[in-house]
C-alpha cells in the first residue's frame, strides 16, 4: 500500500453542462481519475465549477451525479481530505457536502503550506483589475437575501432556468479557450500584485478554462488547472514539486485529430 502523501487539484468539471450523454462521459472519466488517485491522495482540492449549477434547498438537492458523489464518498471514507471551492457556477453550496462527505467548503481563497511550500488557492473569479459589474453581481448572488429569494422559487422553475442558461454557455458547447496567455491575463496581473506583498511558491486557480503554468518570479509559479470538457487537466503535488498533468492524454490527442 503506497502511503497517502499527494495533493491533487482540479477544477471546472462543469458536471451537468452540455448534452446528458457528454456530461455522463465526463463524469465517468472523472471517476476513472478519482480511482487512480484513491490510493495515494492525502488531500483533494476541487477548486470550483465542479457542477454547472448547484443549489441546496433546506430539504432538497439537485438530481444527478450519483456516481461522482458516491466516488467522492468512497475517497473521504478512505481518509482523503476533501476541499470544495465555490465557483461562479456553484457558489450556492452550503452544508450538504460538509455533512454527507465531511468536505470543507471554501468560499474565497485558501492559503496553505505543505512540504515547506506555500500555496495560494482560489477559483479565480472576480480577482484582478476590472470586471466591476461581475464583482457587484457576485456580491449580490452570494448574499443571504438572494439565496433566500431563489429558494422561494419552485425548483422546476429556478433550477430549470439555471439549466437553460448553462446549455448556452461556451463550455457546454465544448468550445476551447484558446487565447494566448499574455500580459492582459487578469490572473497574471492578480498574481503579480499578490506577490508584491506576500510570497507563494504556487498560486493555483481554475475558472480560466486553459491549463497554464507560468513562472511569475524565480520562486513563484501561476498554475491554472484548465477544465474537464476538453483538457482533463489537473495538478499534483508530491511533497516537493507541483506538476500540471493531463488525464488520459492519448485519448485526448486522438480525439483532436
Ligand atoms: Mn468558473
Amino acid at each position: 500500500m503506497p502511503s497517502r502523501n499527494k495533493l491533487y487539484f482540479a477544477s471546472d468539471f462543469h458536471l451537468g453542462a452540455g448534452a446528458l450523454g457528454s456530461s455522463r462521459a465526463r463524469e465517468d472519466r472523472i471517476i476513472r481519475w478519482l480511482d487512480t488517485i484513491k490510493a495515494d491522495a492525502a488531500e483533494l482540492f476541487l477548486m470550483g465549477d465542479v457542477f454547472d449549477f448547484w443549489f441546496e434547498y433546506k430539504t432538497v438537492v439537485p438530481k444527478g451525479y450519483i456516481r461522482f458523489l458516491g466516488k467522492l464518498a468512497e475517497l473521504t471514507d478512505a481518509g482523503v481530505k476533501l476541499y470544495l471551492f465555490k465557483g461562479n457556477h456553484d457558489m450556492w453550496m452550503f452544508d450538504y457536502f460538509e455533512k454527507e462527505l465531511g468536505a470543507t467548503i471554501i468560499s474565497n481563497e485558501l492559503k496553505i503550506e505543505r512540504g515547506g511550500k506555500k500555496f495560494f488557492l482560489h477559483h479565480g473569479d472576480g480577482l484582478g483589475p476590472g470586471d466591476n459589474f461581475y464583482k457587484l453581481l457576485k456580491n449580490f448572488f452570494r448574499s443571504r437575501f438572494c439565496q433566500w429569494l431563489f429558494a422561494r422559487l419552485h425548483p422546476n422553475f429556478g433550477v430549470g432556468i439555471a439549466n437553460y442558461w448553462s446549455t448556452n454557455s461556451r463550455i457546454a458547447n465544448s468550445k476551447k479557450e484558446d487565447h494566448k496567455p499574455g500580459e492582459q491575463e487578469w490572473l497574471v496581473t492578480f498574481c503579480r500584485e499578490e506577490l508584491q506583498s506576500n510570497f507563494y511558491d504556487y498560486l493555483v486557480f481554475g475558472h480560466r478554462h486553459l491549463p497554464l503554468d507560468i513562472q511569475m518570479t524565480p520562486g513563484s509559479r501561476y498554475i491554472n488547472l484548465g477544465e474537464w470538457v476538453n483538457f482533463f487537466s489537473y495538478a499534483v503535488f508530491d511533497g516537493e514539486e507541483l506538476k500540471l498533468e493531463y488525464f488520459e492524454k492519448l485519448d485526448m490527442m486522438s480525439a483532436d485529430r
